[in-house]
């Protein structure tokens, strides 16, 4: 008997499948599709560990599954290499970006490769190609062309550390995302894309999809819409209002005091009327230099009673109240921000829990406004006393939520919900609607990036290059590391900057600024179904077969980036009519992380990466595979175990010397087959049982597979192989079932598989993962079983599913075909047989 030799195995199949190109994607239109896709990786020096993969295995299992059930499958890989992370690590280890990402692409395919994935290589793509992005450059034209794309003077995030200017998403509570440096705010030139045009489209449009429902979440919270009302109060001696943006138009008759940010533009205005301006000045002075991490922090400080009596009121002005017309102080305080709203509040302590610990500090007016009890009968009922619902009121929180209305005026006894409209219109306001979701800044000064295609003329200002002059390539240069002077490395050579305006012929410089890394990744799944077009983004017949991608499967880490930024590209990308489909990713699957075995996360920096070639080496590919997907539920984090490994490899060698027990010829005709050397003793019943399990696990597997449930379907093929092997000893052999069994297995542990079927199926057959996924016969499935136990001298020693009819005849053959029974009996012979029908038999020797 052979020993299972992974190594030359698996060797073997991904030669053989190379040079059949059983993988190569057809664009087949008459068959249905499936688009299976991974987050692309960028290439980075260090190469894989064994968490990388951990996805990978997933889509790999899943697509051969679909494969099997006769759908055309699209299954890609490339690489997201422009960036941040590839070019620091290009500085960090002297060696040019376009060359390291070279590298490491190349060692990143090795390392794939020895997993035996499906991948169409034929369809790779590479975010730094200029084939490829000269489409991303030619997105960003049709943006600009679109208004979509504007420059924007406006201070900015800026890493100091990485001296380039970052997007919203790349800051992490107040730190760059990518160093971790404290981010500080910066005026400079920046090109911006308008995301907040497509912020409602962006957020109705979650609903349709089959999303974890906490990434949608994420989602709506990054979008954050909010419903409310512009309303302007009047302040003393002064031409121009203040316009505040609140959520709660109902409590106005509630708000005693008002809060502008200090950076507010009215700050400076009210200077002259103003009687304590050195301090407001102070105030203002010291949140400038607050970082962002200590102005987010000031909320959760005032709600803690923490941060003292931050804030200053600007003394000499007061504003009026436009529901009652009385006059109430204004503060500046940073609890309220300058780019959220209008950059100024109605204050209602009562209701409001930042605003109930302001008053309480600087001991301002407490006015309830809305009735919190039970029904509005409650409050008219006579003898509900004003003392009544002050005592309910001043309980020392904010009653924040909605209720009646009282001390209002006129809306007293109003619903909230009501009286946020009829109040808003009382006092001449809007409703409107705020998003916290800010423009995009699409520009970095850096040098590894896609060149943004525009040219600065003197005469025409800012113009597009024409799109045949597309890509506009990066130039190679020696000096790539970023200036810090708010220009890209790119400014100072010469002879790319320079350049005729497309329009005027006059001299022109090129924009140097480059885009950020997600702009790569905002398309990239489109180019796949149509990766080598030189005339157009992708071919929109290609596009509608194949779109949209129906499983995508990634880390939640991109939650609020990549599927957000990829979203709004993709919508624009409808609006032009370039792609069929209003949203990219139908269905998304979350992957959890492979922890290293000491619980910390795996990094070169605490010593703990476990290499996937090295396992590959030692157990084999197969065997990894499974190990990955039966560690725990797969969107959920777990901790890697060398020793864990092991158990899928035994069971992948009793898969192996399970089937090495038949014989090589076998019989069509039969369920069975003979095991060399021993009589073939068979009934009815064991074949409907041995059926049973196997269209059982069809079924399980089937749904676990379907729903990500990898781990419980592995066991379940554990449950299968234990089940055959009770009933080895007899020289029962059921081969149907046990192909059936290696259908099962094979899109988990593709090599030992293809090579078993080879062997086993017949000399006509094709691969494995050709072949059509096993149906389960409902028939099989009807309960008409229950749980035989076996006792051997009254002690259990076996117990397996009988059909209810048995007979105590049938259930004793049944049990003398037993393993565990044989062992346990040993050369003794039984002297008497108890059955209880429905229960138990008991031998007694
Ligand atoms: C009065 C009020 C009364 C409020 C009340 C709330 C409760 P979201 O849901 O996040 O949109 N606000 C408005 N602009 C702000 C700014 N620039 N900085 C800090 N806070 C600001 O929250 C909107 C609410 O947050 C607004 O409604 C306003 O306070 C505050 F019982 O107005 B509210
Ligand atoms: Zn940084």
């Amino acid at each position: 008997m052979s020993f299972y030799n992974h190594k030359k195995i698996e060797k073997r199949w991904q030669k053989e499948w190379a040079k059949s190109g059983i993988y190569k994607t057809k664009d087949n239109i008459k068959n249905p599709k499936y688009y299976v896709l991974d987050m692309f990786p960028y290439p980075s020096g260090e190469g894989l560990h064994v968490g990388h993969p951990k996805g990978y295995i997933a889509t790999d299992i899943y697509s051969r599954f679909k494969k099997m059930h006769g759908f055309n499958i699209l299954h890609p890989m490339g690489w997201d290499a422009f960036g941040l992370p590839a070019e620091n690590f290009a500085i960090k280890n002297k060696i040019h970006p376009k060359i390291a990402v070279e590298k490491n692409i190349k060692r990143f395919k090795e390392q794939l490769s020895i997993l035996g994935f499906n991948y169409d290589w034929s369809r790779e793509i590479n975010t730094t190609d200029p084939a490829y992005y000269k489409w991303t450059q030619w997105i960003f034209l049709q943006l600009f062309k679109k208004g979509l794309a504007y420059e924007s003077y406006e201070p900015i995030n800026w890493c100091s550390s990485c001296q380039t200017g970052l997007a919203n998403e790349d800051v992490e509570d107040g730190l760059c995302e990518r160093c971790g440096t404290v981010v500080e705010k910066k005026p400079m030139r920046q090109w911006m894309l308008r995301i907040t045009k497509y912020a409602d489209r962006l957020l109705k449009d979650l609903e349709k999809l089959d999303w974890p429902e906490s990434i949608k979440e994420s989602q709506r919270n990054w979008i954050g819409r909010s419903e409310g009302a512009l309303i302007k109060f009047p302040i003393s001696n002064f031409q121009f209002p203040i316009e505040v943006f609140t959520t709660r138009p109902d409590t106005l008759f509630g708000a005693t005091y008002m809060v502008v940010a200090p950076e507010h533009e009215l700050v400076q205005k009210f200077k002259s009327q103003i009687q304590n301006w050195k301090e407001v000045e102070n105030y203002v002075k010291k949140t400038k230099e607050k970082t962002e991490i200590e102005r987010t922090a000031v909320e959760k400080d005032l709600l803690a009673g923490k941060a003292g009596k931050t804030g200053v009121e600007l003394k000499g002005i007061k504003a009026v109240n436009p529901a009652n017309n009385e006059e109430i102080p204004i503060f500046i305080a940073d609890y309220v921000l300058a780019h959220y709203g209008t950059g100024a509040i109605m204050a209602v302590p009562a209701h409001d829990d930042r605003d109930l610990q302001f008053a309480l500090n600087f001991d301002l007016k407490i006015k309830p406004v809305i009735a919190q009890v039970g029904s509005i009968i409650e409050i008219q009922t006579p003898g509900f006393s004003e003392a009544k619902l002050k005592s309910i009121l001043e309980s020392g929180f904010a009653h924040t939520g909605d209720g009646f209305l009282l001390n209002s005026g006129k809306f007293d006894s109003m619903k909230s919900d009501d009286a946020k409209n009829a109040i808003t219109k009382f006092v001449g306001g809007k409703m409107t609607v705020q998003y916290k979701l800010r423009d995009w800044v699409f520009s970095r000064q850096r040098y590894w990036g896609e060149p943004i295609p525009l040219v600065h003329c003197a005469k025409c200002g800012v113009v597009p290059v024409p799109e045949k002059d597309l890509p506009i390539k990066l130039p190679a240069i020696k000096s790539y590391a970023p200036t810090g002077t708010g220009e890209s490395p790119l400014a100072d050579i010469a002879k790319w900057i320079n350049t005729k305006c497309p329009k005027c012929k006059c001299k022109a410089k090129r924009e140097t600024n480059t885009m950020p890394q997600w702009a790569g990744s905002s398309w990239y799944y489109l180019r796949y179904t149509d990766s080598k077009n030189k005339k157009a983004l992708i071919d929109k017949k290609k596009e509608k077969y194949w779109s949209p991608v129906d499983l995508y499967v990634g880390g939640a880490e991109h939650a609020t980036r990549h599927l957000i930024y990829a979203r709004f590209w993709h919508k624009f990308l409808y609006d032009i009519g370039a792609v069929n489909y209003k949203e990219p990713f139908q269905r998304l699957q979350q992957v959890g992380l492979i922890m290293a075995e000491d619980g910390r996360k795996m990094s070169k920096r605490f010593g703990n990466i476990i290499n996937p070639d090295d396992m590959v080496e030692k157990v084999g590919a197969d065997t990894l595979r499974m190990y990955e997907m039966f560690i725990g539920p797969f969107d959920q984090a777990a901790s890697w175990s060398t020793a864990g490994i092991m158990g899928p490899r035994r069971f992948l060698d009793r898969v192996w010397s399970f089937a090495q027990k038949f014989e090589k010829t076998y019989t069509k005709k039969n369920y069975y087959v003979s095991v060399a050397g021993t009589k073939i003793i068979t009934t009815k019943e064991n074949i409907k049982l041995v059926c049973r399990i196997t269209h059982k696990t069809i079924k399980k597997i089937s749904q676990d597979i379907n729903e990500f449930h990898f781990n419980t379907a592995i066991s379940q093929l554990m449950i299968l192989l234990n089940e055959f092997e009770s009933y080895a000893l007899t020289g029962q052999l059921f081969r149907s079932e046990f192909l059936i069994f290696l259908k099962l297995l094979a899109p988990f542990a593709p090599h030992i598989t293809e090579e078993l079927w080879s062997r086993l199926s017949g000399r006509t057959a094709k691969s494995i993962h050709l072949e059509k996924w096993p149906a389960f016969d409902p028939k099989f499935l009807e309960e008409t079983t229950f749980e035989l136990i076996v006792q051997v001298n009254g002690k259990m020693r076996d117990k397996f599913e009988v059909p209810i009819a048995v007979s105590q005849k049938e259930a004793e053959v049944l049990t003398f075909m037993r393993k565990k029974i044989k062992i346990a009996l040993g050369d003794k012979s039984p002297r008497k047989i108890i059955f209880i029908p429905h229960r138990l038999i008991n031998i007694v020797v």
